[in-house]
């Protein structure tokens, strides 16, 4: 009797155990899902930190941008180091976070040509966002979009299908000329300020 005593005794001890595990099992689920909440907390927390950074980012390059450049009504110029194919100085000017300059009215011309003066001495022209490369002689800006402004210079465009990238000319007072687009020419990137 004494054996069958000691055997309830275990057994009981056994179900008493088994129930603790049972509870700390549990407890680990709950306390792993509280892991996961905080888990997702700390992941959005970070996402808006890493959105904050990188806006912080383009904000100190769109300075970085101006200062080096000029900083003119709502944009910011840029002028190249070196000379380009019309193709190679837009994609130099996108890499960068801008677009090949596209003066929009008067102001924005005599703005440009100033800059122009300035940082590209010595260059007689120098390449704008503009072409008709997709409809031959429907002038548009090198994001496809109308053109309310055109300044073009006394019989220009006159290159048809041969010229398809446009230039701003120095000599010309900022005057528009289209130009074969393989030549290399200094350019000057723009950049709006938000
Ligand atoms: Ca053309």
């Amino acid at each position: 009797m004494a054996h069958a005593g000691f055997l309830i005794f275990l057994l009981v001890v056994a179900l008493l155990l088994l129930d603790q595990a049972a509870g700390q099992s549990k407890a680990r689920k709950h306390s792993k899902r509280r892991v996961k909440e905080k888990d997702g907390d700390l992941k959005s927390q970070i996402g808006k930190l890493w959105q904050e950074v990188n806006s912080l980012k383009e904000m100190q390059a769109l300075q970085t941008v101006c200062l080096r450049g000029t900083k003119v009504h709502k944009k910011c110029y840029l002028a190249s180091d070196g000379a380009k194919h019309f193709h190679e100085a837009n994609e130099d000017c996108i890499a960068k976070g801008g677009t090949l300059a596209i003066p929009r009215d008067g102001d924005e011309t005599n703005a440009l040509r100033d800059y122009g003066k300035k940082s590209l001495p010595g260059a007689s022209d120098f390449w704008l966002g503009v072409t008709d490369m997709v409809n031959e002689g429907k002038f548009v800006d090198v994001n496809g979009m109308v053109l309310n402004y055109f300044n073009w210079d006394r019989s220009q465009p006159n290159g048809g299908k041969r010229k398809n990238c446009v230039s701003l000319s120095q000599s010309a007072q900022g005057k528009w000329a289209d130009e074969v687009c393989r030549t290399l020419k200094r350019y000057i990137c723009e950049f709006l300020i938000p």
